[in-house]
C-alpha cells in the first residue's frame, strides 16, 4: 500500500442557489472530508490508499463509508459507534465562487477517535502518512491520536506529508491552533500550507521567508500555496515559483486537497519537488473547476492531459 490517511468526512449538503441557507430548501446530498477526499484524490490517480475515521452507526455513516470504499479505497481500519452521529456540514454561495460553510460535527463520532484504537502494524504497511491540522483541532483525544500515529510513521519510516487547513470554527483559540501546527508542521516531512496559514505559522507574509521559516531540520520541503497565483516551492536544494495553471473557479472548496493528492502522487512517482508541485498545481486548478470536493478529481490520463496542456 502507498498512502495511509485519516479524520473526519461528513455528509455535505449543497445547494445549485446563490442564496443564504435560510432561503434554501432543497439540498444535494455529497459526502466530504479533507483527508477522504485526499485518499479519493489519489485512488483515481491509481494509487492504493488507506483511510480510516469513526462514524456514526447511522444512514450517513453508511452513506460515507460506502462512497469512500467505491473507489477502492481500504477502511478496514474504520470503526462504527452507536455513541455518536456522523457529522454533516451544508455549503452555502454566496455568489459564483464564493462559500461559507456551516458544520454540525461537535461531538460527533469522528471526534471520539482515540489514540489506543490506533492500528500501528497496519501503518507499518504504507510509505506515506498524509495528516492535516483538521482532526488535532476535533477534541484532545482526537490530538493525542495524530501525535501517535506521527510518532508511529516516524518510527516505522513513512514519510509524513502535513496540510495545515486551519479551521477557526473548529479552534477556541489562534494560539492554540498556531502551537499545535507548528509542533506538525516540524515533525513532517513535506508541508503544504497556504499563504494565510503560512503567515499564521510563522508571523511572516512572503512566500519565500515562510518557506525557509517553516524548512528546519529534518523537513524535506514547503509548498506555500498561493491559490489563484499558483505556489513556492522550497528545499534545501530547490525553490522557485510554480506559475497558476488557467482555471475557471466554480468552487475553491476541496482544491487544497487535490493539491495534496497531485503532490503526494509526484513524490510516490519518485519526482523531484517541482515536478511534483506541477502536478499539485494542475489538480488544484482542476478542482476548482466543478461544484463538490472530489467529483471532477481526474485519472492519471486527464491529469497528464491537463498538465501537459498548460501553455496551450
Ligand atoms: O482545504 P480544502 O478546501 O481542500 O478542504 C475542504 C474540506 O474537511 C471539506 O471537504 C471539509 O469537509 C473539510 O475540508 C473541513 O472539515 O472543513
Ligand atoms: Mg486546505
Amino acid at each position: 500500500m502507498e498512502v495511509v490517511t485519516f479524520g473526519e468526512s461528513m455528509v455535505l449538503f449543497s445547494t445549485d442557489k446563490s442564496l443564504p441557507l435560510e432561503y434554501v430548501h432543497h439540498f444535494n446530498k455529497q459526502m466530504a472530508g479533507a483527508e477522504s477526499n485526499v485518499a479519493i484524490g489519489l485512488a483515481k490517480l491509481g494509487h492504493r490508499v488507506g483511510w480510516f475515521s469513526k462514524l456514526g452507526d447511522d444512514p450517513f455513516g453508511r452513506y460515507v463509508l460506502h462512497q469512500i470504499r467505491g473507489y477502492g479505497i481500504d477502511t478496514s481500519r474504520c470503526i462504527s459507534t452507536p455513541d455518536a452521529p456522523t457529522g454533516v456540514f451544508f455549503k452555502e454561495q454566496r455568489s459564483r465562487g464564493k462559500t461559507q460553510v456551516y458544520y454540525y460535527r461537535h461531538h460527533s463520532a469522528a471526534s471520539l477517535m482515540k489514540p489506543d484504537e490506533l492500528d500501528e502494524e497496519y501503518l507499518s504497511g504504507f510509505k506515506i502518512l498524509h495528516i492535516t491540522g483538521i482532526t488535532p483541532a476535533l477534541s484532545s483525544n482526537c490530538l493525542a491520536l495524530t501525535r501517535k500515529a506521527i510518532a508511529v510513521a516516524k518510527e516505522r519510516g513513512l514519510k509524513i506529508v502535513f496540510d495545515p487547513n486551519v479551521r477557526w470554527k473548529l479552534w477556541d483559540s489562534e494560539e492554540a491552533a498556531r502551537k499545535i501546527m507548528l509542533e506538525l508542521a516540524d515533525s513532517a516531512d513535506y508541508v503544504l500550507p497556504g499563504l494565510d496559514e503560512g503567515e499564521l505559522l510563522t508571523g511572516l507574509s512572503q512566500p519565500e521567508d515562510i518557506a525557509a521559516a517553516l524548512l528546519k531540520p529534518g523537513v524535506t520541503g514547503v509548498v506555500v500555496k498561493l491559490g489563484g497565483k499558483g505556489a513556492y516551492y522550497k528545499s534545501a536544494q530547490h525553490s522557485g515559483y510554480m506559475a497558476p495553471f488557467p482555471a475557471e473557479e466554480v468552487d475553491p472548496v476541496g482544491a487544497g486537497d487535490a493539491f495534496a493528492a497531485g503532490f503526494i502522487s509526484g513524490l510516490l512517482h519518485g519526482e523531484k519537488l517541482e515536478q511534483a508541485v506541477l502536478r499539485a498545481s494542475a489538480m488544484g486548478a482542476i478542482a476548482v473547476g466543478f461544484n463538490g470536493d472530489v467529483e471532477g478529481l481526474p485519472d492519471e490520463t486527464e491529469l497528464l492531459h491537463r498538465m501537459n496542456s498548460k501553455d496551450d
